[in-house]
């Protein structure tokens, strides 16, 4: 397995930790400005290089940018601007050596809490989502419009993904709920997701595997992993609490799913591919300003994740 974890893309105090936990490899977010252009090959370069500068070789986008994919998953009349640009940053991706994009086809909604200051062991802050409190507003996507609108876009990005050699991630629903609101979500089974990733068939097309939403779908994580092996391209390693329409996040070491013998199957699958710690607590003194994605939570389970690769011999040095 290769180390990464999720950096925004200028130096803050997760940059430091991932660092000094001996990370080199990155998961990186693009930056959400108008100073940077996705489609321009210089502009990229300056976030790599602020990378490589700090002793980090970005190998991973995450997301999909924002301003080009909620265009691309409610299928406006921006979608095909919107798909032009992604593709000219898959060629840039290519010139820079970023391999993969996670992305995820949640549409209007995206990845949704209910609450973040939910206590956790210790009195540490962790976010949680519970369906009775969930508050909708009036937008609306059925289901077989989003498939639409799904295929649309792999449709016309899979052959620039092979050409430019860019592997394309999907991420699961997160909540994996049939819909929120009048928005109906594809990516909630793990039958929805060999639809979206087998029905044109690419080795360029594939997953995400964030083990605790397949969890919380209700799925066998060890069969999951043996049907998606082939197309496992990047790990979310995650943990929680509770069923699909009222859970938290925990730390890593102290929520249902059993961390070392999951990664010990993606071992005994030969899969190996880049992972990294996901939603992590918010602890004592810190402001939760990134309510899920705070330093201390990160170093903690960096230090977690890397003790169990280093345990299974699986820690791949790059
Ligand atoms: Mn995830």
């Amino acid at each position: 397995m290769i180390l990464t974890d999720y950096l925004r893309a200028t130096p803050d105090l997760t940059w430091d930790i991932a660092r000094q936990c001996g990370v080199t490899q990155g998961t990186i977010r693009l930056p959400e400005d108008d100073r940077f252009d996705v489609t321009s090959l210089s502009d990229l370069r300056t976030v790599i290089d602020r990378f490589q500068s700090a002793g980090i070789k970005p190998i991973i986008v995450e997301p999909l940018p924002n301003e080009l994919h909620d265009h691309i998953k409610i299928g406006d009349e921006k979608r095909d601007w919107a798909i032009e640009r992604f593709i000219a940053l898959m060629k840039n991706m290519h010139e820079v050596g970023l391999e993969t994009v996670c992305f995820n086809f949640m549409a209007h909604y995206g990845w949704t809490r209910t609450k973040t200051d939910i206590p956790e062991r210790g009195d540490a802050l962790v976010t949680g989502f519970k369906l009775a409190d969930f508050k909708a507003d009036d937008f609306a996507l059925t289901e077989e419009a989003l498939w639409d609108n799904y295929f649309y876009f792999i449709n016309a990005v899979l052959p620039y993904a092979e050409k430019y050699q860019v592997k394309l991630a999907l991420h699961p629903d997160d909540p994996p709920l049939p819909k929120l609101g009048n928005t109906a979500r594809i990516f909630t089974s793990l039958n929805a997701i060999e639809k979206g990733i087998r029905t044109i068939p690419s080795e360029y097309l594939g997953v995400t595997f964030c083990q605790a939403c397949y969890w919380l779908m209700g799925e066998s994580i060890p069969e999951a992993v043996e049907r998606l092996k082939d197309r496992i391209f990047f790990i979310h390693f995650r943990n929680v609490r509770g069923e699909k329409t009222d859970f938290s996040e925990t730390f890593h070491d102290n929520g249902m799913l059993p961390m070392a013998e999951i990664m010990k199957l993606y071992k005994d699958h030969g899969i190996n591919v880049p992972v990294r710690v996901d939603h992590v607590p918010t602890m004592q003194g810190e402001k939760g300003l990134n309510a899920g994605y705070d330093a201390l939570g990160r170093l903690y389970a960096i230090g977690y994740l890397k003790g169990i690769l280093e345990a299974l011999d699986i820690n791949e040095r790059r």
